[in-house]
């Protein structure tokens, strides 16, 4: 029988809705101050949200024609500069945590089970969100920050999720993702990890059946719509760790 170990959080979109008030607004500051025309409004960002990584996102947008071309110094250049602006709105707070985040955050390092983060944003822009939307203290609790370019190959590649789980050494058959995505997902099952996912605006149409459960939220004061309970789990009105650990060994209910 399998057994819950560890836990893998994307940041993006699963800890907290950032894309669209968050990424995208900063993006669209830092065009605004190189002096490019192009701006992303919010239907045309949820379809360059099939790429990950903002610097591969405005080398799509180009190539669709969206965005001057623009040479790879002048991407990094640009990307750098909306990773400021991205900073500078984590700080001013206007990012909450999503529903239910923070106590199965504390419910799972209660119990002992080591947590860490997998995600394709930068890691200047992680730890301004572990800063300002978690606080200080999480920089020791996650055993790993697994970000950006650290590896070659983004999400839906497998690669993030796998360098996460050398650096701790963790079997993937006890390892559970979080997500938000069906790039995420691709991503934490191409690495052979389960995985839930809690859907969002930008994400609820996507692909998730091989996800092992999707829901709205993980639930706080509101009880949560399950969209996807392939694993049978019971009394789902907020997801809490024994129904992570069910999904590993089905006799905890
Ligand atoms: C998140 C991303 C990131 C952010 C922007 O995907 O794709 O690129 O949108 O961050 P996931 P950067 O949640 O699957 O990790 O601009 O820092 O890349
Ligand atoms: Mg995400």
């Amino acid at each position: 029988m399998d057994v819950l170990k560890t836990i893998l959080w994307d940041v993006d979109g699963t800890l907290a809705d950032t894309e669209r008030d968050g990424h995208r607004v900063a993006f669209n500051t830092a065009f605004e101050k190189a002096g490019l025309q192009r701006r992303w409004d919010e239907l045309c960002y949820g379809d360059l949200l099939k790429v990950t990584g903002g610097k591969e996102r405005i080398r799509c947008d180009i190539q669709q024609g969206g965005m001057p071309p623009l040479s790879d110094a002048d991407i990094v250049a640009l990307h750098a500069d909306k990773t400021v602006c991205y900073q500078a709105l984590i700080a001013e707070g206007r990012i909450p945590l999503r529903p239910g985040v923070r106590r199965l955050l504390e419910e799972v390092r209660d119990a002992g089970i080591i947590q860490g983060v997998a995600t394709t944003t930068t890691p200047a822009a992680l730890h301004a969100l572990i800063e300002h939307c978690l606080g200080h203290e999480w920089f020791d609790i996650f055993a790993v920050l697994a970000a950006g370019d650290i590896v070659a190959n983004k999400k839906p590649a497998p690669d993030v999720y796998t360098y996460a789980l050398n650096q701790l050494g963790a079997d993937p058959n006890a390892t559970l993702a979080m997500e938000d995505s069906e790039n995420g997902t691709l991503s934490a099952k191409a690495a052979g990890l389960r995985c839930v996912v809690t859907v969002n605006a930008y994400t609820k149409k996507q692909n998730f059946s091989d996800a092992d459960l999707v829901v709205s939220e993980l639930g706080d004061k509101t009880n949560i719509q399950v969209l996807a309970n392939p694993h049978q789990l019971n009394n789902l009105s907020q997801v809490r760790l024994h129904h992570l650990q069910a999904l590993f060994d089905p006799s905890i209910v």
